[in-house]
């Protein structure tokens, strides 16, 4: 499938395969040695005629570009969209009007915080920034895993994001909240309740980029081909439910694999479990701007699902990886401006300021103004304009007319009329004074909020109520964490007061806030839930029950889910009947963090070592509220650490009682009664 795609096509001309070639220079010549640079005699001076020296050393010099200002720690992959149903009743964008049609498109997860080379599995929001390859450009949809975002204004992003970022003076946190200037700012910038409910929430640690929504935050415009317009804003939904981690294994992973996102993206598209998202959208008239309490434009706003349904129009599958994570990973270039006819903009004062910011930052990050023609960026139609020269430039443009009116080139490349596919801007009416001021409408800062919390369920407002904990007892500024307990109380006096007393400040008295409405579509607790891909630790020992435990691992396998063998060495490990299993990990290098279940068996041969690292393994997995099967030896430890009776934790002698109820304690993903008992 992945080779029928036009994007992939294009992407072939630029590879290039250099095993069982020649070395040679950048030029072309033949390089006789590449180990020994040029000496006058064996142990004199390197000579400055070493060519081939002196471009290798140039080249290394020059490997490194700057790293995205936000948003710098990405992994990207190729796929397709495909359409459910026409649009056409919305928009005439091309890609949206045909189920038959399916579009190319590059996918790059990031988080936000943190460097390059920072760990995954940190609390942040995650970029999820798509580009379309369509037939009339490239539309990019730049989205984030979170629905809303701190601010109001795009003046204030890079003061939010030098609050976020290691402070100035030493360079802490790297990739972390917890700190004394992002704190200050959300005080400072109460705009900012929302999106931090959010970051403080699950949904800040997700499992994986598979299992995450995606969200485009602001209001667009659909414009259909009569000219008419409506607001729309974007969902991405995971097809494998959204999911997230513990944060005690977040912080563990971090330390064990910090490539636990990326990696689990790779191996899932090597092993052909594709990612797949569904692309919804919210639909409200244009005569309907003013019909809610909130401002449709408040980009610090979601759209409640309950009151606006996400229609869902089509799905995304991702289905190759990168060839090459430079080329194409970091030199994408997304921009939110990137639209095609029947996509268009609104009001929103943060879209409108990305609009400007991203073609800045790639002239810098990708040195000059001729980034849209590296391969990964080019579009899949052509394109012609006027536009010439600048750094490193590879079209080769004939003629000698570069400019528009014209005669000698019969005034061509003209402009395309609104029939031969022309973008026209939706002719909005505007009026207004010149003023710098917020909106009314954008005024309050606390009710959806509120909002959030109320749909929560009480083991997600308990981790709420840890991560602030967390997140300001690493403040040292008590007036900071005092100034965040007061602004939280008027969102929730339980969530305010909950903290306050973990971090040692007053606790508020009064307050809360009088929204009583919940949007469920808001809980991790009501996605979608699936064994499938779930790993499952499976702890064995020589002298296993050969025969049970092969039909429990391919049991578990049928269904989905992905027992992998842990052991004490690597190699063979011997069951009582002859039966043979090969080891993947140890318990030196597969950690019970690193997978989602785990399931205990033993053998006959179990060494004091191997019984030790079992429990620490089973005690680990059951604080973090993953589900743990037994049979055989594995039964007694569960009694050894007197969890055999609790909530996700399956044990028996019917293996295929076994299997079914161990399978839908998997599907779970996690069984949080066990905290909240
Ligand atoms: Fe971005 N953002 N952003 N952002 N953003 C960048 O562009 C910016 C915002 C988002 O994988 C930068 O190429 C401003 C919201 C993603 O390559 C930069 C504002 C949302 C990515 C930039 C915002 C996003 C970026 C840095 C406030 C969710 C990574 C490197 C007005 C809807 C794309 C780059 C990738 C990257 C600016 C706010 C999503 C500096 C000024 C809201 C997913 O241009």
């Amino acid at each position: 499938m992945a080779n029928e795609n036009k994007k992939n096509e294009q992407l072939e001309q630029f590879r290039t395969d250099d095993r069982e070639k020649k070395m040679t220079t950048n030029h072309g010549t033949k390089v006789s040695e590449d180990e020994f640079s040029l000496k006058a005699g064996e142990r004199g001076p390197t000579l400055m005629e070493d060519f081939h020296f002196r471009e290798k050393m140039t080249h290394f010099d020059h490997e490194r570009i700057p790293e995205r200002i936000v948003h710098a720690r990405g992994f990207a992959a190729h796929g397709e969209f495909e359409l459910y149903e026409s649009m056409k009743e919305y928009t005439k964008a091309g890609f949206l009007q045909d189920p038959s049609v399916k579009t190319p498109v590059f996918v790059r997860f990031s988080t936000v915080a943190g460097n390059k080379g920072s760990a995954e599995a940190v609390r942040d929001a995650r970029g999820f920034a798509t580009k379309f390859y369509t037939e009339e450009g490239n539309y990019d949809l730049v989205g984030n895993n979170i629905q809303v975002f701190f601010i109001q204004d795009a003046l204030k992003f890079p003061d939010l994001v030098h609050a976020v970022k290691p402070e100035p003076h030493n360079e802490m946190p790297q990739a972390a909240s917890a700190h004394d200037t992002f704190w200050d700012f959300v005080a400072n910038n109460q705009e900012s309740a929302h999106m931090v409910m959010w970051t403080m929430s699950d949904r800040a640690i997700p499992r994986s980029f598979r299992m995450m929504e995606g969200f485009g935050v602001h209001t667009f415009r659909f414009v259909n081909d009569r000219g008419e317009a409506h607001f729309v804003k974007f969902h991405w939904k995971p097809v494998l439910g959204t999911h997230s981690l513990v944060w005690d294994e977040a912080q563990k992973i971090n330390g064990k694999d910090p490539d636990f996102h990326r990696g689990d993206l790779y191996e899932s598209i090597e092993a052909g479990d594709y990612p797949e998202y569904e692309l919804g959208v919210q639909i409200i008239k244009e005569d309907e701007e003013y019909n809610f309490d909130f401002d449709i434009l408040d980009p610090t706003k979601l759209w409640p699902e309950e009151d606006v349904p996400v229609k869902i129009i089509g799905k995304m599958t991702l289905n190759r990886n990168v060839d090459n994570v430079f080329a194409e990973t970091e030199q994408v270039a997304f921009h939110p401006g990137n639209v095609v006819p029947g996509i268009d903009f609104s009001n929103d004062p943060l879209l409108q300021g990305r609009l400007f910011s991203y073609t800045d930052t790639q002239l810098i990050r990708l040195g000059g103004p001729n980034f849209h023609e590296l391969p990964i960026n080019r579009p899949v139609c052509p394109f012609h304009n006027n536009q010439r020269d600048g750094y490193s430039r590879m079209t080769i443009n004939k003629g000698p007319v570069s400019y528009h009116k014209n005669s000698l080139a019969d005034n061509t490349p003209e402009p395309a009329s609104e029939e031969e596919g022309g973008f026209t801007h939706y002719q909005e009416k505007v009026e207004g004074r010149k003023v710098r001021a917020r909106s009314e409408s954008f005024k309050d800062h606390f009710s959806q909020a509120a909002l959030f919390w109320n749909s929560m369920s009480d083991a997600e407002k308990q981790h709420i109520i840890q991560a602030f904990s967390f997140e300001l007892g690493k403040v040292k500024d008590p007036s900071v964490q005092q100034q965040v307990v007061d602004m939280y109380a008027n969102v929730s006096l339980e969530l305010a007061q909950g903290f306050a007393e973990n971090i040692g400040c007053d606790i508020p008295q009064s307050g809360g806030s009088d929204v009583t409405k919940t949007s469920p579509a808001l809980s991790q607790e009501n996605s979608p839930k699936k064994p499938d891909t779930r790993t499952v630790a499976v702890l064995v020992a020589n002298g296993f029950d050969g025969s049970e435990v092969s039909s429990i691992i391919s049991a578990l396998k049928d269904r989905g889910a992905q027992p992998e063998i842990v052991s004490e060495k690597l190699g063979t490990i011997k069951g009582s009947d002859g039966a043979e299993l090969q080891a993947d990990h140890t318990f030196l290098t597969g950690e019970s963090v690193l997978f989602d279940s785990i399931y205990a068996v033993g053998g006959d041969e179990v060494s004091e070592q191997f019984h030790k690292d079992s429990l620490y393994f089973i005690q680990e997995a059951f604080s973090h509220c993953k589900p743990i099967g037994a049979t055989h030896e594995g039964k007694k430890w569960l009694e050894e650490v007197s969890i055999s009776s609790s909530p996700g934790v399956v044990h028996g002698d019917d293996v295929k009682k076994f299997v079914n109820e161990f399978i839908e304690a998997i599907a779970k993903h996690r069984h949080w009664d066990r905290q909240l008992v």
